[in-house]
């Protein structure tokens, strides 16, 4: 092959990774195959009931090259349950019906049944994928996925996927209920973690659970090779927790936040929220004998665990250390740069630029939300945008409503923005009355971020306007405002979510309609949509169906 990759001579700088006629021709499918069922596992040695990909927890990994063809049949082996599979950071150009979100771009794959999604790895780096119906992948529907292409730094040796997340010993719908009815001041409290896993796993002090336990469950482990770059792929598959990764006394270097490789910038600490992936490049620069933790935190307080067990970390050896014997290491981060609410952000949007310069335009229509949550009237806590709280319909997916024209006539709660034919759209978040952050995810896209803060905008200051972050997940603070931006080339229908379980759960989307003329006339809807449709209508037809929450 030319210049012996798949991708030649296109580097980070120098392609366009938005213009999909540069992507790579490849010419290869990567297929998979692969059935949900419910399982009992234990991560961290504490017995609880799961939802996996073949048995696996962590989920599969999905490997391909850019420009790569992607294939997954997944079969839904559960007893009492429709599923569907999301594709984050994945463009889907062309293919908004491969987007994998149940009342959005289909409708669940009913028990026994099976759907093959088909994309393309139009972007490349480190990205995962996960159950999106309801908060299915926090109890173990989730796994990374990775798109070789080119990077903005070089290295050595790959180690792959990290895969980081809070964990619960209790089934998402049992946290849902819990969720609705939580009170920061109880009498039910909202749902704390329990735990922190890296690759899955974590140990756990089973003194503190009722549930079955094996103590020392066991920790990752990783090898550093003296002298050598080392890459790692980290993703946050939580439920809620913002984390922040460190490795003892050394720094990283940063090259990639989501599918969007970045000028490189080094840094002792980073901060991912739910969605989000940051590629870095660590040097080895040890003696060949060293031993050294790397840890996740969550804490104590951007976002919520039981105070028992919310640091985890998992040993590094290099080639000639003892893997008998655990690092003795300590944390090179003082506490203080984990306070709420002053932490919970990402890193400033200055430091992190694009490594393909992309300026901001003016766009063709602006958006602006208001962030709200309380009570409903019927006193279950749910959140506002713009006073609406999403609700999906599982059984009438809204891109194939919009597909036959029939986006005007939605119920409000289904949050639809038919744009027309807008080139693009500016939108402001603000957030008030609830302090907590929020991991805002778009579907179909990378948004400029083109601001945040606390507070309100202040209407005109755009960092880096020359070339501003990119990404598909970015933290708006607590209480803050979060300014972004999108063109609107891709026609179909985008969530715009939060990416903590609870909150879109209880309503925190929108739904971006975008180029509806073209969409109504040229994209094909394939066939297997509507049996999909069909085969959910005749299952619930026979099965009582609790849809407990907004649906996502
Ligand atoms: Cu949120």
């Amino acid at each position: 092959m030319p210049l012996g990759k798949p991708w030649a001579d296109r580097t980070v700088n120098n392609t366009n990774p938005y213009d999909t006629g540069a992507t790579p021709m490849t010419g290869m499918t990567r297929s998979y195959s692969w059935t949900v069922t419910n399982t009992t596992l234990a991560p961290d040695g504490v017995e609880i009931p799961m939802l996996v990909v073949n048995g696996q927890f962590p989920g599969p990994l999905i490997e391909a090259n850019w420009g790569d063809w992607i294939e997954v049949t997944v079969t839904n082996g559960l007893e009492t349950e429709g599923t569907s599979i999301h594709w984050h950071g994945f463009l889907q150009t062309g293919t908004p019906y491969e987007d994998g979100v149940p009342g959005i771009s289909q409708c669940p794959i009913a028990p026994g049944k099976s759907f093959t999604y088909r994309f393309r790895a139009e972007l490349y780096g480190t990205s995962w994928w996960h159950g999106h119906l309801s908060a299915q992948y926090i109890n173990g529907l989730a796994g990374p996925i990775v798109v070789h292409g080119p990077k903005s730094n070089d290295y050595d040796i790959d180690l792959g996927p990290v895969m980081l997340s809070d964990w619960f010993h209790t089934y998402y719908t049992n946290l849902l209920e819990q969720v609705y009815y939580a009170s920061p001041t109880g009498p039910i409290l909202p749902p704390m973690a329990e735990n922190m896993l890296i690759q899955g796993k974590a140990s756990y002090n089973c003194s503190n659970t009722k549930l079955p336990c094996t103590p020392n469950a066991g920790s990752a482990q990783f090898k550093f090779t003296k002298g050598k770059k080392h890459l790692l792929r980290l993703i946050n598959h939580s439920a809620e927790a913002l984390i922040f990764f460190s490795i003892d006394g050394y720094n990283v270097t940063v090259i990639a936040n989501d599918f969007v490789p970045v000028e490189p910038y080094s840094t002792d600490l980073v901060t991912i929220a739910v969605g989000q992936r940051t590629d870095i490049v660590v040097e080895a620069t040890g003696k060949s004998t060293d031993a050294v933790w790397m840890r996740i935190t969550e804490g104590p307080c951007c976002s919520l665990n039981d105070g028992l067990s919310f640091t985890t970390t998992a040993a590094i050896y290099y080639e000639d250390a003892n893997t008998a014997v655990a690092p003795n290491t300590t944390s090179s981060i003082n506490d203080s740069r984990y306070l709420f609410p002053l932490n919970c952000n990402n890193q400033p949007l200055d430091v992190t630029v694009p490594a393909y310069a992309m300026p901001v335009k003016e766009p063709s229509t602006t958006l602006s939300f208001l962030m709200t949550g309380g009570d409903n009237s019927t006193g279950q806590f749910v959140w506002w945008m713009n006073n609406i709280t999403f609700r999906a319909d599982w059984n009438d997916p809204e891109l194939l409503e919009a597909k036959l024209g029939n986006a005007a006539s939605l119920p409000i709660e289904r949050a639809l923005y038919d744009l027309g034919t807008n080139s693009s759209v500016r939108l402001i978040l603000t957030s008030v009355g609830f302090p907590a952050s929020h991991p805002m995810h778009i579907h179909g896209h990378n948004m400029q971020v083109l601001a945040e803060g606390v507070g309100s905008w202040d209407g005109s200051t755009i960092v880096n306007a020359a070339n501003p972050q990119r990404r598909d997940t970015q933290l708006i603070q607590p209480n803050g405002y979060l300014v972004v931006q999108i063109d609107l080339n891709n026609p179909g229908v985008w969530p715009f979510h939060c990416h903590v379980a609870w909150h879109v759960s209880e309503g925190m989307n929108i739904n971006i309609f975008e180029q509806s003329p073209t969409l109504e006339k040229e994209v094909q809807i394939p066939y297997k949509m509507a049996q999909t449709c069909r085969d959910w209508s005749a299952w619930t037809g026979t099965h009582v169906v609790s849809q407990i929450d907004s649906g996502l």
